[in-house]
């Protein structure tokens, strides 16, 4: 209940913050990243969203919390644009109860009008069991966020309930296989290296775009790139890093 109160103080008090991290291609470029928020608590340091995320739901300030996600990101979109950077794509994760909320899209509407950010540069993450929600609000939505230019990920791919017909009737731009695939690959598991490829190809025959989650391992990477996944998330490139260690990979572009 404590860190139920001290959450409303944390959004007026700046104690959230973004980490990002990156998603490379094949080559090990830098392709685009992922904001994860931490929240730097004043006495007990550094809580981490796993925590902090379901309280938000339960609250309400969930939709606080990523109207501040999304503003924050596309500050720093437009600030990366002045400036004359490189500016690279970003992926915000987002729970079904703002997808279901009236006044969500208005939101995202006028952060992107106000700082003038064009829509292909946000991806949207949302998890499988989102996709299936037997609900109308959501399934809108998620349409007009596509005809507005957002991408639509699917987080956590393989460990919810949809199928692959379901995500290509709703012309889902990117597939996040879940880490729980990748571990196995490092020991010659022959079932997972199964499902991952065909995953793969499944995904590249509806023209969705994959990236492997928690790709630690070298051995990995290679499997990943033999059977032709077209991005990587995971510790082995990158680990989640704050805004300035970001900008300097963002500089380097490697
Ligand atoms: O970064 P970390 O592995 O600790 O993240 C744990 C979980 O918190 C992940 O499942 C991630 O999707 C979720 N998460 C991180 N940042 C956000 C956010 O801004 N909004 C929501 N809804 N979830 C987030
Ligand atoms: O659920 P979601 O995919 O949004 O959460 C991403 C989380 O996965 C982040 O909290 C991040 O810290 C974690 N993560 C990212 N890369 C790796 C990895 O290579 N290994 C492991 N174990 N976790 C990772
Ligand atoms: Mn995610
Ligand atoms: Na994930």
């Amino acid at each position: 209940l404590a860190l139920e109160n001290d959450m409303r103080k944390a959004l007026e008090q700046n104690q959230f913050e973004l980490y990002y991290q990156p998603q490379v291609n094949m080559e090990g470029r830098i392709h685009s990243a992922e904001a994860l928020v931490r929240w730097n608590h004043p006495d007990w340091g550094t809580v981490s969203p796993g925590e902090f995320i379901p309280l938000a739901e339960e609250n309400h300030l969930i939709h606080d919390l990523t109207s501040w996600v999304i503003e924050e990101v596309c500050s720093q979109l437009k600030k990366w644009k002045t400036m004359e950077k490189p500016v690279k794509p970003i992926a915000i994760n987002v729970s079904p109860l703002c997808l279901m909320r009236n006044g969500f899209i208005e939101k995202i509407k006028q952060i992107l009008a106000d700082y003038e950010i064009s829509a292909h540069l946000i991806q949207l993450e949302i998890t499988e069991n989102t996709l299936l929600k037997d609900n109308e609000k959501i399934q809108s939505n998620l349409k007009m966020l596509k005809q507005l230019g957002l991408a639509i990920a699917i987080d956590d791919f393989g460990t919810g309930y949809s199928s692959l017909k379901y995500i290509h009737d709703f012309q889902v731009d990117i597939l996040k296989l879940d880490k729980l695939f990748l571990k196995e690959l490092a020991h010659d598991n022959e079932k997972d290296k199964a499902i991952v490829s065909s995953v793969i190809h499944l995904a590249k025959g509806l023209n969705i775009k994959i990236i492997a989650e928690g790709v630690e391992r070298y051995e990995q990477y290679q499997f990943l790139k033999q059977k032709d996944c077209d991005l990587i998330q995971g510790f082995l490139f990158s680990k989640p890093v704050p805004l300035e260690t970001w900008e300097e990979m963002m500089e380097t572009g490697y």
